[in-house]
């Protein structure tokens, strides 16, 4: 493919941007080459700067469960932009989408607004502290909560594809309250409770991690949890900036049947726009600023064009039809893709749950930890990302992250990227 204008302006973006990139991943250190510009994407597709067409997995990395450039939500966008783009006062919209939001999810009895998944959850934690008063916080080996300092200890996502779990500027002051347990191992929470317990706030979790490829929950595990926390007195934070609205209208909450106590969401909410949000019990968000202790605030939060954009996004997801859709829109990819994978099932394993999926090379037949991923072959991967590049399919840049199906993706889409996948692996195995 023809990539000539994506270099040329990566020799332009890496003078004036680090790594000619405002978010790492998108650099494509961890698959090699250039990173590719696009220009437009609508439902599926998306087309480079020089007019190469793909068939988008990416999809913003989760917020385009509709496609790119939803008729809705592009109407919606422009219809809120002409009447002001930001007031700095309360504004009808904020009620519409904290509504919406609380209706999916009945945990949150009330929520905040903010601008990211990452202003999500260090929000989050200072309120979790705040209400209990005590500091430690426990998370995961591998879950990524974005990029507050003290989230950054063995994170996953960029952090991971870099290998440098833990990340230069965080102060060790700042590291030392925060606890990293492997993930699927009640026992070791257990028991670190037993020491730790009367110290902790807040335990925060993917619910379902999606930032070291997709591991799922062994059962009983998020149960578990949530009952070592009731006993601790700690606040169980679901971070389901991926998971919500994705697995189902109410996240891995209402997929599992477990009740966080606050939960903070992203991406989805934002129809594609900037918008972070946390919320949960009633008792909890009442500390928050201005009616509480714990200080939070942000200039363009509750934004009425990025509430436009999340109000027609999740209005679509309500009739929940959608989750039917992309239940059957994953079930023909697995179908298409089974050839292929019986073929190749001691090289590579295919994950998926709902519409979220992930391809790893290795011989395992199942991803439960960071220390099953740490034994995939991610050169493997790159070589694979390269390969479906080629076939005109666009992949996240990078083993340690998902795809997304959306509703966007015809049969003849997901037909074609199945084609594609069994011809990349026939060449690189
Ligand atoms: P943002 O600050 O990037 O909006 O959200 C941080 C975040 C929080 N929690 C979870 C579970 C997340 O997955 C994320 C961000 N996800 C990554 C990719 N998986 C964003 C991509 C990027 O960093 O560019």
């Amino acid at each position: 493919m023809n990539r000539k204008k994506s270099i040329e302006l990566f020799n332009k973006a890496i003078q004036i941007l680090p790594g000619g990139v405002n978010s790492p991943v998108r650099a494509f250190r961890s698959v090699g080459g250039t990173p590719i510009f696009m220009q437009k994407g609508k439902g599926a597709k998306v087309i480079d700067v020089d007019g190469n067409e793909y068939i988008d997995y990416c999809m913003s990395w989760g917020p385009l469960i509709l496609g790119h450039a939803d008729d809705d939500v592009v109407r919606s966008i422009q219809d809120a932009a002409e009447h002001g783009t930001s007031f700095g006062t309360p504004h009808p919209y904020e009620i519409k989408l904290a509504n919406m939001v609380s209706d999916a999810f009945p945990a949150i009895e009330k929520v905040r607004f903010v601008n990211s998944g990452t202003e999500s959850t260090m929000s989050a934690i200072r309120l979790a502290r705040g209400y209990t008063g005590k500091d430690k916080v426990i998370k995961f080996d591998g879950c990524y909560h974005g990029h507050a300092d003290f989230l950054l200890v063995a994170a996953g996502s960029g952090l991971a594809t870099f290998g440098t779990p833990d990340s230069a500027g965080v102060t060790s002051g700042n590291a030392k309250d925060t606890l990293v347990l492997p993930y699927n191992d009640l026992k070791g929470l257990e028991g670190c409770l037993k020491k730790e317990g009367d110290e902790v706030a807040a335990i925060i979790m993917e619910p379902v991690p999606c930032n070291n490829g997709l591991i799922l929950p062994e059962k009983g595990y998020l149960q578990g949890v949530r009952e070592l926390c009731d006993h601790h007195g700690i606040v169980l934070i679901f971070d389901e900036v991926i998971n919500g609205f994705r697995l189902a209208p109410g996240g891995a909450q209402e997929y599992y049947g477990v009740k966080a106590d606050l939960t903070t969401l992203g991406k989805i909410i934002g129809g594609g726009l900037p918008v972070g949000a946390y919320g949960g019990r009633i008792d909890i968000m009442d500390r928050i600023s201005p009616d509480g202790p714990v200080y939070q605030a942000g200039t363009l939060s509750g934004n009425p064009i990025a509430m436009a954009a999340g109000i027609a996004t999740l209005k679509k997801l309500a009739d929940r039809k959608i989750y039917k859709a992309l239940k059957e829109k994953a079930k023909l990819f697995r179908d298409e893709l089974e050839p292929a994978l019986k073929r190749h099932k001691e090289r590579v394993l295919f994950s998926q749950l709902e519409s979220i999926f992930t391809f790893s090379f290795t011989n395992q037949e199942q991803i439960s930890s960071v220390d099953d991923v740490k034994k995939c072959d991610m050169e493997l991967f790159a070589s694979f990302h390269a390969e479906m590049l080629s076939q005109g399919v666009y992949l996240a840049p990078s083993g340690y992250e998902v795809g997304f199906i959306s509703s966007a993706h015809r049969d003849k889409d997901i037909k074609k990227t199945a084609e594609a996948v069994t011809k990349a692996l026939k060449k690189i195995l």
